[in-house]
């Protein structure tokens, strides 16, 4: 089968354009990488060329990096300098399937990026957070980063606190407990592209499965495309709500309580991690919980 036939092309693809039409994808902002499954390497791999050159997995800092438990394996990802607004329309040439070897230290193109170019310059953040997330659950094969306007705009007005952040936005629209009751974690500031920002999320992405990077945007992870996409959408619909309160009052008169959350965890089936739920003084937005 050609991989432009293929659903998950179009899964892929589809996922790009909802990103770009909710602004999340400004110029070439944001990447996106998918764990193959072995049956859709199976099916689509007389569509592939093995003849490419094997290239480092390099960070910007130039140092090679190696990423063992993926060894093998087959990536979709986007591409470096490629927009995502011209992913449906062109994946063969903004898109590129990727190998790595037995030593999960080098990859190499074996589909797309037809013009020319590389993989995203985040490649190794991804494949740095697809490994954690692989040995947290083999289930989980998305990685999806975008810069999300209302998320960011947040970074500049909360302290940048897993706790105050994710209890700010878990107040803000009752779904977010329950879609990820294990909450947010924050990067701050750090040069993206580098070790450090990949290190750091891939740290979050061993229990969670939001990073916030502070004043650019956030990583998330998925089992589907319609997993991923959904949570960034509504951590970044709460955030949305926030931003809207905060420009009415930095206090809040009425909110969820502490309790009430906890009333979500049985008929739910989840367990909202405690740490979040803290006792706050009064309604004023992004307090720090008492030392
Ligand atoms: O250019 O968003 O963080 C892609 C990015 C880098
Ligand atoms: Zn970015």
């Amino acid at each position: 089968m050609r991989v432009l036939d293929s659903d998950l092309m179009k899964a892929y693809a589809r996922m790009a354009t909802d990103g770009f039409q909710q602004g999340w994808h400004e110029r070439n902002g944001g990447n996106l990488s998918y764990r193959m499954k072995a049956e859709e390497v199976a099916a689509l791999r007389d569509d592939f060329t093995e003849n490419g050159e094997w290239r480092v997995i390099g960070w910007q800092e130039n140092d090679e990096s190696a990423f063992p438990g993926l060894a093998g394996e087959y990536f979709m990802v986007s591409g470096s300098g490629r927009y995502f607004r011209n992913i449906e329309l062109d994946p063969a040439a903004n898109v590129c399937i990727i190998e790595l070897n037995e030593r999960g230290d080098r990859y190499r193109i074996v589909w797309g990026l037809t013009e020319g170019g590389m993989p995203t310059s985040e490649l190794p953040t991804h494949l740095a957070n697809l490994e954690v997330l692989k040995e947290r659950d083999p289930e989980i094969r998305i990685v999806y980063h975008c810069h999300p306007t209302n998320t960011i705009a947040l970074t500049f007005v909360l302290p940048l606190d897993s706790r105050v952040f994710t209890r700010e936005i878990f107040e803000m629209v009752t779904e977010c407990a329950v879609v990820f009751p294990e909450g947010i974690g924050i990067v701050p500031w750090v040069i993206c592209g580098g070790r450090v920002i990949g290190e750091m999320t891939a740290e979050i992405m061993k229990k969670q499965d939001i990073a916030v990077w502070a004043h650019h945007g956030a990583f998330c992870c998925g089992k589907t495309f319609d997993l991923a996409f959904g949570l960034m959408h509504t951590m970044e619909k709460a955030a949305e709500v926030l931003v809207k309160v905060l420009s009415m009052s930095p206090v809040k008169r009425n909110t969820i309580t502490p309790d009430q959350f906890r009333e979500l965890n049985e008929p739910f089936g989840i367990h909202i991690n405690e740490s979040f739920l803290y006792e706050k003084k009064d309604g004023t937005i992004g307090q720090l919980p008492e030392a």
